[in-house]
């Protein structure tokens, strides 16, 4: 099958090799040349413009900076997008997806949005996991193609449910790599390696990871109070010391200022026998917090 790959940046080059290596006939395109003439020597075809990849291929897929580049390159595109799959990689918001499959639709083509989460090394095993939404008959017919590139998971005809997902995953990865952050520079104020500590975090980062679902259970039940191991009025005690111990170690404390926010005015809006979880009731609406 023939298959174009718009952007040759550190993920779309591994995208187009990964192609490449699997059999397909890839035609690719990138602003600079430097980065075609590598994917031209792993087998790929050059493209001269955007507009020839798009018309090179039935399924094309684009991974760019952002949304504004990709909206760039797809709106000169004009009519060539007819009859085409775009299937777009870039990291967006869902609203730029739903405003980017508005673009395709009427120049005729349809419109798949995807979330990677994976790295560029990753790209072809089965642990690349790419979310997408949109146009499913789409996906349908081109699944073969794109699992080449990992694992799919089609979440919905609404293409702004990929870039959502996505962005809740990252969510929850920042916040995991920051504390990870902060617990480093707070042991290496009485200097402890962070690989020695990397030994006690893992562990207990996977501990607590094991505690998501059965918080998922309470968020789902709207239910907080019942078999609670944890209550908020203690932690809250708890985070005061952990706010302490850093003012006096000398750690920037902006991480855990918000959290502490948070768990207060939980605890003061009466709900300090509840778990952790409830929590999630202010951070869902931004002007209650
Ligand atoms: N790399 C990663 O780990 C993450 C994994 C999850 C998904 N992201 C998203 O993928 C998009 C591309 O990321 P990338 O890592 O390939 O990014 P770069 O290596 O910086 O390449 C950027 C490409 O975009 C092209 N580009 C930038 N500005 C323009 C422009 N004005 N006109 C045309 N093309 C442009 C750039 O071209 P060039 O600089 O080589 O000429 C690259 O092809 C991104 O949304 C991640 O969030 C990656």
């Amino acid at each position: 099958m023939d298959i174009s790959v718009i952007g040759l940046g550190a993920m779309g080059s591994s995208i187009a090799r990964t192609l490449v290596e699997r059999g397909q006939r890839t035609t690719v395109w990138n602003r600079s040349a430097s980065k075609v003439d590598a994917s031209v020597r792993g087998g790929a075809i050059p493209a001269g413009s955007s507009a020839e990849a798009i018309a090179a291929s039935p399924l094309i897929v684009v991974c760019v900076l952002d949304y504004r580049v990709a909206q760039g390159i797809l709106a000169s595109a004009g009519h060539s997008l007819a009859g085409r799959v775009i299937v777009n990689l870039t990291n967006g918001t869902p609203e730029q997806a739903r405003q980017m499959a508005h673009l395709v639709g009427e120049r005729g083509g349809r419109y798949l949005d995807g979330g990677i989460m994976a790295i560029p090394p990753m790209i072809g095993q089965p642990e690349a996991v790419i979310l997408y939404s949109g146009a499913e008959p789409a996906f349908l017919a081109h699944e073969p193609q794109l699992g080449l590139l990992g694992t799919s998971r089609y979440l919905g005809a609404d293409p702004g449910l990929a870039p959502l997902h996505d962005l809740a995953l990252l969510c929850g990865m920042y916040g995991m790599l920051f504390g990870a952050l902060h617990a480093m520079a707070l042991v290496g104020t009485e200097q402890v390696k962070a690989t020695e500590f990397t030994a006690m975090l893992v562990p207990w980062l996977n501990a607590m990871t094991a505690y998501v679902p059965a918080m998922a259970q309470q968020i789902d039940s709207g239910d907080y109070a019942s078999d609670v191991s944890a209550n908020l009025a203690m932690q809250a005690v708890g985070f005061d010391n952990l706010m302490e111990a850093n003012d006096a170690q000398g750690v920037l404390p902006d991480l855990l200022v918000p959290l502490q926010r948070l768990i207060r005015r939980r605890v003061a809006d009466g709900h300090g026998a509840e778990d952790l979880a409830g929590v999630i009731e202010l951070i869902r609406k931004a002007d209650a917090a």
